[in-house]
């Protein structure tokens, strides 16, 4: 672990997170970061080996078909910065197909430090790939990586998986925008988006028949009941999946079965839910292929190829910074 690491999310801020969200008097929410707890880590895990949820399989199968292109499109020596550790084969195939033109060193930048001893466990021996860890948030952990490159050295950011998916589109232009204000001409990132696809298909997919989602979504809850002493009795919530078409976005909700108070005891909040309201926990917004590449326009980056899924519509899209 490096030794200027950052500290993981401390609790105050959590608290302060919890009350914001909760204690205000109109639509109550919750940050979908809070999903990711071991319990919810484990729960996604799952979540990715589900029929109805292709996106990782996609993501996964473009990445398998075209990691050599990518390596092709790249001078070395390159420093790979992955945004959200990557776990399992998906970044193997592109480290290997890397490790081809010379070694390289590959900073996975994650706040939750068991991903990343997860991390190390499966690519932390792939030969010519010098590994090391930054617990930290992506855009600082990636300037912290960007400080210690030497001259002549190209980057390649890693962005897979659909995580921007998770920020509203004017937040996922910003961020796209801030990441490529670090990076110098000639840098490239690698986003992988998921796309618009027939509502059947993604509510069943973060509505899936054995209710492994469900379990994901209500684990926020459990959440709290474990690390702020809530009362929050699980039997008396729903999960719910919502595709706003305004938006072009998945919702999970929370909906609770009856008129209700809760208490935060931590946070020293006492909430009341209506029968039928909801606590809203997370967005997945939904791309078009075009979109992404007009996004990443716009932030600074030109699109040098983009692969796409037929399958399940997901498309990777290699950008180069100008
Ligand atoms: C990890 C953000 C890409 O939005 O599809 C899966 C999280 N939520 N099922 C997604 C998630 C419910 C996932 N991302």
């Amino acid at each position: 672990m490096s030794a200027q690491s950052i500290v993981p999310t401390p609790r105050t801020a959590f608290i302060r997170d919890v009350r914001e969200g909760l204690g205000n008097s109109g639509e109550k929410w919750l940050p979908s970061s809070y999903l990711y707890d071991e319990i919810g880590a484990a729960l996604f895990e799952t979540i990715t080996l589900l029929p109805e949820y292709g996106l990782t399989r996609a993501d996964a199968r473009l990445l398998e078909l075209h990691s050599s292109q990518v390596a092709d499109s790249l001078r070395a020596p390159l420093i790979v910065a992955e945004l959200g550790s990557g776990s399992g084969q998906k970044t193997r195939w592109l480290l290997e197909a890397l490790t081809e033109r010379g070694p390289l060193d590959y900073y996975p930048i994650d706040i939750s430090r068991a991903a990343l001893v997860k991390c190390r466990g499966e690519l932390g021996r792939i030969g010519g790939v010098r590994m090391q860890e930054i617990e930290s948030s992506y855009l600082p952990g990636l300037s912290k990586v960007l400080s210690r490159r030497r001259r002549g050295e190209a980057v390649l950011v890693l962005f897979l998986g659909s995580t921007i998916g998770n920020f509203d589109r004017a937040a996922g232009q910003a961020f796209l925008t801030e990441l490529r204000s670090q990076l110098a001409p000639g840098d490239a990132l690698l986003l992988g988006t998921d796309l618009v696809k027939p509502v059947d298909q993604l509510l069943a997919a973060y509505d899936d028949s054995t209710g492994v989602t469900a379990a994901f979504n209500l684990n926020m809850l459990a959440r709290l009941n474990r690390e702020l002493g809530a009362d929050f009795a699980l039997r008396n919530f729903t999960h719910a999946a919502i595709w706003n078409g305004e938006h072009r976005r998945i919702e999970m909700h929370l909906r609770s079965a009856r008129k209700q108070q809760v208490v935060i005891r931590d946070a020293d909040l006492k909430v009341n839910l209506e029968a039928g309201e909801t606590i809203w926990t997370e967005s997945s917004y939904k791309y078009e292929t075009n979109e992404v590449r007009q996004m990443a326009r716009r932030a600074g980056f030109e699109c040098h190829a983009q692969w796409t899924d037929e399958a399940w519509p997901f498309t990777e899209s290699l950008l180069i910074a100008q």
